[in-house]
């Protein structure tokens, strides 16, 4: 695991495009946008960046439901625009990731228009359909249905067709190697314009049985269930072979399994080297710790991190990420948004993001400190899961009181205000009325702002990108958990050749004290407060504060 790749070095900035620049006043971020930003990008110290789908789409499902796969959609921009964009990122030595939704194609898709036509249409098996004649098809668990049922009757060919997602998003038919071929001819035409990396959406669930035989009852109860029944059928390795083969070897492109199965045998065959399938897993078990009222016990956030890293020590290689637009801001759920917290939690975050081993994924606007929005009515939420969400809990009686509660937290709606670019109406983001309202905060909590203040979050995360950019031993130094049963404390030390870094983070709003085992500091490295945490053989930690240090 010590051979080097620019992907395992990579700090990935995560840009969610509707909500990043908005340059022509319709409300929605754009690629022109994105260009106009790409100096402040450069000025971060990332050296690469994951583009949610820019592609043509209904945005049922914001671009994840993708109606051509060739063109740009038409709120984002033109082609010219994005080869001058991804021009404009490879001048300053930024990569690009594009994200590969190929589960799932929208229904408005000429494949799925013609597929639906009529049961003897050429386009027909590149879905997956079921006639109303065998009955009812076996219960499958849909994400984003209101009954979660992943069948949807569809008249004209009096058939079902299948959804994991959305209605909007139908299943493609990756048994059919026609379907297959035509996808991968799709990312050769992205690898020849020079995209670096691609992020292979929900690819986990390509495989369908095709008898579609019944599971479990209650199999889908959980969402650890649904992917275990859902995830890594038979042929998922036939396939990743195959498109390995054709696209990802030969044009040289770095690629990120989002989603990866149910263990870790699971995780490693999709990214050891060996296997020539993709490179960089990306498993969600981090983001199974907070998701409720109560918070979280820090013991569990660590040792999700400890077991990973442990198994992934010798081969395999891991992200690192602590948000996306899936899920809440990272300082709302692993922080503390609190005025008093806010900043020194956001650096401590951040300081435990560019610290691990792995590939680093940073969400737009966490390099600020972005919080969660306060959206306390469910008329002002637009995302389809939220929705969904809302009225499957109505029809299931839950305790609709407590369901906003949760709702507030963990929406996805958080994670996708605009950026906070600074402190004139709607946070810079647009001259129009934004597609989503910025967090209200925005006068407090903006890039401009805190350009000129030199402790801000955002200084203090390009400190810490340029660290980890100067010191392998950061990227590909041994991990190992020095307190892992502590619940407020996180105290853990990096090390390859003849150097030691320690990295202690206090989670908590108390001071504390941990022993240094022995250990001398050579040198203080980073600390997120002025106040000096080194006393003796001790250090001695204020609230939230997080600091890098070089033993001896
Ligand atoms: O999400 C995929 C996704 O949600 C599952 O892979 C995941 O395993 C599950 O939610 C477990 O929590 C991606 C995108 O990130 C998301 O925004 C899209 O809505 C979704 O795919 C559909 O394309
Ligand atoms: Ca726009």
């Amino acid at each position: 695991n010590l051979q080097p790749a620019w992907w395992k070095e990579a700090v990935i900035y995560q840009i969610y495009p509707r909500s990043f620049k908005d340059t022509n006043g319709d409300g929605v971020g754009d690629l022109r946008g994105i260009i106009q930003q790409l100096d402040y990008i450069k000025s971060l110290g990332v050296n690469a960046i994951w583009l949610n789908p820019i592609y043509q789409s209904p945005n049922d499902d914001n671009g994840y439901d993708i109606s051509d796969y060739r063109q740009i959609g038409k709120e984002y921009g033109s082609m010219a625009d994005f080869d001058e964009m991804l021009a404009g990122m490879h001048q300053r030595g930024i990569k690009l990731f594009m994200d590969i939704v190929i589960n799932h194609s929208s229904d408005e898709h000429e494949w799925f228009k013609q597929s639906r036509s009529s049961r003897d249409n050429p386009y027909r098996d590149y879905y997956h359909w079921w006639p109303a004649e065998k009955g009812k098809p076996p219960h499958r668990y849909s994400f984003f249905d209101e009954n979660n049922d992943a069948w949807k009757y569809d008249k004209q060919t009096d058939s079902y067709y299948l959804h994991y997602f959305s209605v909007k998003q139908p299943d493609l038919n990756w048994g059919n190697p026609k379907l297959r071929h035509e996808l991968y001819d799709m990312m050769k035409f992205w690898a020849k314009k020079g995209v670096d990396g691609f992020r292979l959406d929900a690819f986990q669930f390509v495989y369908k049985d095709p008898t579609f035989p019944e599971f479990p009852r209650d199999y889908d109860k959980t969402t650890d269930g649904v992917i275990k029944y859902h995830g890594m059928g038979p042929r998922v390795h036939d396939y990743l072979r195959e498109l390995n083969d054709e696209v990802l070897t030969p044009f040289n492109i770095a690629a990120v399994a989002e989603g990866a199965g149910s263990t870790f045998e699971d995780a490693h065959s999709l990214v050891d080297a060996e296997r020539k399938e993709l490179d960089i897993a990306y498993h969600f078990e981090g983001m199974n710790i907070g998701n409720s009222l109560d918070g979280y016990k820090l013991s569990d956030f660590k040792n999700v991190y400890d077991r990973w890293d442990k198994s992934f020590a010798e081969k395999g290689w891991l992200s690192i990420f602590l948000a996306n637009h899936d899920v809440a801001r990272m300082v709302s759920k692993f922080g503390n948004d609190d005025p008093a917290y806010r900043v020194a939690s956001s650096k401590l975050l951040n300081t435990f993001l560019l610290t691990m081993r792995g590939t680093i994924f940073c969400y737009y606007g966490d390099e600020l400190g972005m919080t969660n929005i306060d959206m306390p009515d469910i008329s002002d939420y637009k995302d389809i899961a939220a929705i969904n969400g809302y009225k499957a809990a109505t029809v299931h009686g839950k305790d609709m009181q407590r369901f906003m509660l949760e709702l507030n937290l963990l929406s996805r709606d958080n994670a996708r205000t605009p950026m906070q670019w600074d402190n004139s109406k709607h946070a810079g983001f647009t001259d129009g009325k934004p597609w989503l309202s910025a967090n209200p905060n925005y006068p407090l909590i903006n890039a401009a702002k805190q350009q000129d203040e030199k402790d801000s979050v955002l200084n203090y995360f390009r400190q810490l990108t340029q660290l980890r950019s100067e010191n392998p031993v950061l990227v590909y130094g041994a991990y190992d958990d020095w307190l892992p049963q502590d619940e407020q404390l996180y105290v853990y030390s990096r090390e390859l050749d003849d150097q030691l870094w320690l990295i202690a983070l206090n989670f908590s709003d108390k001071s504390l004290v941990t022993p240094l085992q022995g250990h001398a500091v050579e040198k203080l490295v980073l600390n997120n407060l002025p106040d000096n945490p080194v006393a003796g053989s001790e250090l001695k930690l204020s609230p939230y504060q997080a600091v890098i240090l070089k033993l001896k």
